[in-house]
């Protein structure tokens, strides 16, 4: 098989390698993506390049029959998911034994998916995830660089108090308040001055008609309009879509080799190939990143590869959750997909959580106030490769603790409220915590522990991990913006120690 040689080869099109390939172009470096979901660009039928959460078509989910939407059932109904025709949608299910993991499948990886919640975790906490990095030139630097190139944005605080998009959150806040409880707005790379335009009417309306999970057709700033769309307008980057790569390993001259399938539509290799590069870069995220390594351990490509790697991984303490409200507390039936504020009981030392209050836009007032908790679980999995797949140790009982977490926070919530959970949104009756399923695959590949302290895999050179895979399972916010500033970190270091000629 011929092999196709580029200088820099980057895995994966989200926050990590939108990152590696927009500074390796910079640099002068020519690289190739290789992304194995599509390119979300183009309109279907429709008019719209994305379908919407309310009815989800063949675009919504990676190869499914039927959708696997986050909330099963609503009143008991499965009103939520729908019959598809298997296709290359943009959202994942990633199902393990005991945890689901959400994933986004596409230029842009899980940018074109996400809640677009941009949030820099606590510097404390950041110090003592990462004790190896220094935290000033991370907070001087590095965060500030991540936010400004993804377009970082706050709700304007007097509409948010006026408009009918965000009474479900003014609701939650008041329950909270009544708690005695912190509350904080979360910054969001969701345009506000669009989502104002489409309240008032003048725009296609995004954020404030459903969409989210499988994608917004207008007003978020995904990955795709920032840091991809600068990295290929160097002319520089050449991008291939639905291109998988299923095997590293390295040649006798130190240069490295890697396998691809590309995938037609319905999900067949229609043609597999080999690539040849002398830097590269991992950004598969904390699942894909983490099982070609490992992958490569156990098949003896990489026998080098620290025992640490595969190792590390959590959900960030994933809950959710929703709270039924008294009749005269209502949300609203105008609700904005894009959260806006967070309940900060990080600092209690007893129980540490941040909980966003979440939208559930079904249209009509349903009283719901929903919860994304992340708490503060210290439990830790390791990925492996056994038996030809991925698989992952975490437990129920480890889930467990993060449902402890949340009820200890939410308990009070509730008691100081006089309010109750519902018991009707994820599937079986009388679940009430949803501790199945996870938002923030974190870790796997851990900085400082299967790397050096700048992402550069320990026991090869030239091998780099920019993505989520280095972030040790929690980081108590969601997680974007950390995976941007730290492989903003590595690529500036990167670049001069290791490419100088
Ligand atoms: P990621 O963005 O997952 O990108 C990896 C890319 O690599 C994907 O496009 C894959 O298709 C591709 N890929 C993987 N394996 C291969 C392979 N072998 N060959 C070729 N391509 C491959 O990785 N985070 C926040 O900070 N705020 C939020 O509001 C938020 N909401 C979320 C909501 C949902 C529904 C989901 C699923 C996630 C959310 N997250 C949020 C998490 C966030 O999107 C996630 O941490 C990052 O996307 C992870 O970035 P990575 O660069 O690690």
């Amino acid at each position: 098989e011929p092999v196709d040689n580029s200088p820099a080869i980057v895995v994966g099109s989200g926050y990590g390698g939108a990152v590696a390939a927009l500074r390796l172009a910079q640099a002068g470096i020519r690289t190739l993506v290789l992304e194995m979901g599509r390119a979300w660009n183009t309109a279907g039928p429709d008019g719209k390049v994305f379908c919407t959460t309310a009815s989800p078509d063949k675009r919504s989910m990676w190869f499914r029959a039927r959708t696997e939407a986050p909330l099963a059932s609503f009143l008991w109904l499965d009103v939520v998911n729908r019959d598809i025709t298997p296709y290359p949608g943009v959202l994942d299910r990633v199902r393990f034994a005991n945890m689901s993991v959400y994933v986004g499948r596409g230029v842009g990886g899980g940018s074109l998916v996400n809640g677009s919640m941009a949030v820099t975790p606590l510097r404390s906490y950041f110090a003592e995830q990462f004790p190896t990095v220094d935290a000033t030139e991370m907070y001087g630097t590095y965060f500030p660089r991540a936010r400004a190139m993804l377009g970082v944005n706050s709700i304007d605080p007097a509409w948010f108090e006026s408009t009918d998009w965000y009474r479900f959150t003014r609701t939650a806040r008041k329950a909270a308040q009544r708690t005695g409880l912190r509350t904080t707005f979360v910054p969001s790379v969701y345009d506000f001055a669009y989502m104002r335009k489409e309240a008032a009417g003048t725009v296609p309306r995004s954020a404030l008609g459903q969409e989210v999970i499988y994608g917004n057709n207008h007003g978020k700033r995904s990955l795709d309009k920032t840091y991809l769309a600068a990295a290929l307008g160097t002319g520089n980057v050449t991008l291939h879509t639905m291109e998988k790569v299923t095997a590293i390993s390295r040649a006798s001259d130190g240069s490295w080799v890697l396998e691809t399938g590309r995938l037609d539509d319905t999900g067949t290799v229609v043609e597999t190939k080999q690539y040849g590069c002398a830097y590269l870069f991992l950004g598969g995220g904390s699942l894909g990143t983490t099982e070609l390594l490992v992958r490569a351990r156990q098949s003896g490509t990489l026998p080098a590869l620290d025992a640490s790697v595969g190792a590390g991984w959590g959900p960030n303490g994933n809950v959710m959750l929703g709270r039924a409200n008294h009749l005269w507390d209502t949300t609203g039936a105008d609700q904005s997909t894009m959260p806006v504020m967070g309940i900060d009981d990080w600092a209690n030392p007893d129980n540490p959580v941040f909980a966003e209050m979440a939208p559930l836009p079904t249209g009509l007032e349903n009283w719901v106030s929903l919860y994304l908790a992340i708490t503060k679980n210290p439990e830790r999995a390791t990925l492996s490769y056994d038996n030809g797949s991925l698989s992952l140790s975490w437990s129920a009982a480890q889930s467990a603790v993060s449902v402890a977490m949340a009820k200890k926070l939410f308990d009070r919530i509730n008691a100081a409220n006089s309010t109750i959970y519902r018991y009707d949104l994820f599937g079986t009756p009388s679940k009430v915590f949803a501790d199945d399923f996870c938002y923030h695959p974190l870790g796997g590949c851990v900085l400082g522990k299967a790397t050096d302290d700048y992402g550069r895999v320990k026991g090869y050179s030239r091998l780099y991990v920019t993505d989520s895979s280095l972030v040790p399972g929690n980081i108590g916010v969601n997680p974007f913006v950390t995976i941007t500033a730290l492989a903003e970190r590595t690529m500036a270091r990167v670049l001069v120690e290791d490419t100088a000629p």
